[in-house]
């Protein structure tokens, strides 16, 4: 299949013969390289990094130190606060940047596994999205150089390679990205030490404070070496087979129901620690919250009630503020909340919670309950079964306590307005009565969408796109899980949902108000989504972010074809 890049900009720089020495030194070779440019002007960034991924070992909790992965950056050129330190833990530093930037990321992928870093939610011409066909060797390089174009928010950034995205996420590889823009300066909100970013994580702990996924995964399992980094076919031959998912194919059967289900941890990590407590003054605060587990969906509420404030979701700031009882966030998700503690005494401790909810609603008329296990479960039990967590899909726990320790004197008013938003508009859709459908599916143990699963480089006829045009798309669910719709490039807004679950208390905290690249999708569910393919053509994917789905073939490419074909 071939790509049309509206602006080819990729250099894949091989290192193979450099030291590593020289790779640790601070890279003067990576200037040295001659850059690869398809028509335009030498790219001058405004803003140059350099992210490295490394085994490192972090102390997460008492005890031995944790061996993980972990996204380190230096500023190469431009502003010393494009890179802030990591929130905690595992975790890779936040990277700030302003619409408009230019933006060159030189990544060094010093992993034992082919990596790629993945720009979550920005809107890029496709060889820089940071998709596995881009994925680099260990001790490789890949430079992205890129305008910054998106709306001011919380975006992110982590790993993904072929068949080995979800384990490299989980064993540390992920961090923040804050895009800041005119608009959002202009408003008085809460800033520098009132806005915290909070990223939810569940994991467990095996012997010796060891991250436990599945066998033979992470930063100390053996390279896979011998096989080829093959495209993440995964073909009905490669189940059992070795190498190919490195050691994801073994496990036995709890293995296999993580694989095909999802990881599910028993402990909730907030920015890369246990049992965080955040100590808050009384005044309000900007809460970026985003869900950077691989399975685990949240139903994030305050324990006493209160409710919650949403002022952005994963594209940006909100027309206006939005009140939810509860919000879901879904893997991939971001939500940005109003959190005002000027009326709470000092001495007050709250806990931010995942409140219970039944993920496995519809469960009963679905069809997949019938085949994969031969129906007749429900509930939390077969959460439990499917998940092999004591924390179940749904369960209600803490996921952070908040500590009310001082006093502050500042007020801040909530803004009545927030941002202009831009509405697509449903009539503009060239598929406006006939959307296109996405019906996600399951056969011979791999995931998929419309019976097709993750093929490299394979783009179907009816995954075609055209420059310049609005489309609606469709996203059916007869599973009997949910899933975490995401599009890869671009920025969504939800039209419609159908045939949502009734009485199970999730859709009634679904934010569909404002711009999105992940949805939350519910068991019997159908979601359609507005969209416009704008400035890049190429090939992007769309998958679900619960990264085991994806990983076991629920993740597609779609091709943005230029307006004209050529002949
Ligand atoms: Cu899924």
């Amino acid at each position: 299949m071939t790509t049309h890049h509206f602006i080819t900009r990729r250099t894949f720089l091989g290192y193979a013969g450099t030291s590593a020495a020289a790779l640790l030194a601070g890279l003067p070779q990576v200037e040295a390289t001659p850059v690869t440019k398809a028509g335009g002007d030498a790219f001058e960034p405004d803003v140059a990094l350099e992210l490295t991924a490394s085994p490192q070992s972090v102390a997460l909790r008492s005890g031995p130190a944790t061996p993980v992965w972990t996204y380190e950056a230096q500023v190469v050129k431009g502003d010393p606060a494009s890179v802030h330190a990591s929130p905690g833990g595992y975790l890779g530093p936040t990277l700030r940047v302003r619409r408009g930037q230019k933006l060159r990321v030189d990544f060094v992928n010093h992993t034992n596994q082919p990596s790629i870093v993945n720009w979550h939610g920005l809107h890029v011409p496709a060889d820089m999205m940071g998709l596995p066909r881009y994925e680099v060797k260990p001790g490789e390089h890949y430079r992205y150089e890129f305008e910054v174009l998106d709306r001011a928010g919380t975006y992110w950034y982590h790993a993904m390679a072929a068949g080995h995205t979800p384990e490299q996420v989980y064993f540390g590889l992920a961090g923040l990205l804050l895009v800041t823009d005119d608009e959002e300066q202009a408003l008085a909100l809460p800033r520098d030490e009132y806005d915290l970013p909070l990223v939810i994580q569940d994991r467990t702990f095996g012997d010796n404070n060891h991250l436990h996924y599945l066998p033979g995964t992470g930063p100390e399992a053996a390279p896979a070496h011998g096989s080829p980094p093959q495209a993440p076919g995964m073909g009905s031959s490669t189940m059992g087979g070795s190498g190919m998912m490195g050691g994801m194919m073994s496990g036995g059967m709890s293995g296999m129901m993580t694989r095909m289900m999802g990881f599910f941890g028993d402990t909730i990590l907030v920015n890369g620690k246990p049992d965080a407590t955040l100590k808050v003054a009384t005044h309000a605060y900007r809460l970026r919250v985003l869900n950077a587990s691989n399975a685990r969906t949240y139903k994030l509420g305050w324990e006493d009630g209160r409710p919650l404030t949403v002022i952005a979701t994963g594209g940006g700031l909100l027309e206006r503020p939005v009140q939810k009882d509860y919000v879901m966030l879904t893997p991939g998700q971001r939500i940005e909340l109003w959190a005002d503690f000027s009326k709470d005494a000092v001495g007050t401790q709250l806990t931010l919670m995942s409140l219970a909810f039944d993920g496995m609603a519809g469960m009963m008329e679905s069809t997949m309950g019938e085949e994969m296990m031969g129906g007749g479960m429900m509930g939390n039990m077969m959460s439990h079964m499917m998940s092999g967590s004591s924390l179940a899909d749904g369960a209600r726990f803490a996921i952070l306590k908040v500590a009310v320790t001082q006093k502050a004197d500042e007020v801040l008013e909530l803004p009545q307005r927030l941002a202009t938003l831009t509405r697509l508009r449903a009539e503009d859709a060239v598929n406006r009565d006939r959307p296109r459908i996405f019906r996600v599916t399951m056969g011979h143990m791999r995931w998929g969408f419309n019976g097709r699963s993750f093929q490299m480089n394979e783009v179907a006829p009816d995954e075609i796109v055209k420059l310049g045009t609005t489309e609606v798309w469709e996203f059916v669910n007869n599973m009997m899980m949910a899933h975490a719709i995401h599009l890869h490039g671009l920025q969504f807004q939800v039209l419609e949902r159908h045939n949502s679950p009734q009485g199970a208390g999730v859709v009634e905290g679904c934010v569909d108000d404002g711009w999105e690249d992940t949805v939350l999708l519910m068991p019997n569910e159908r979601v359609r989504l507005l969209m416009r393919f704008a400035d890049f053509t190429g090939s992007y994917a769309y998958q679900c972010h619960m990264l085991e789905h994806a990983a076991m073939g629920l993740m597609r490419d779609y091709e943005v074809q230029p307006a004209q074909t050529p002949a």
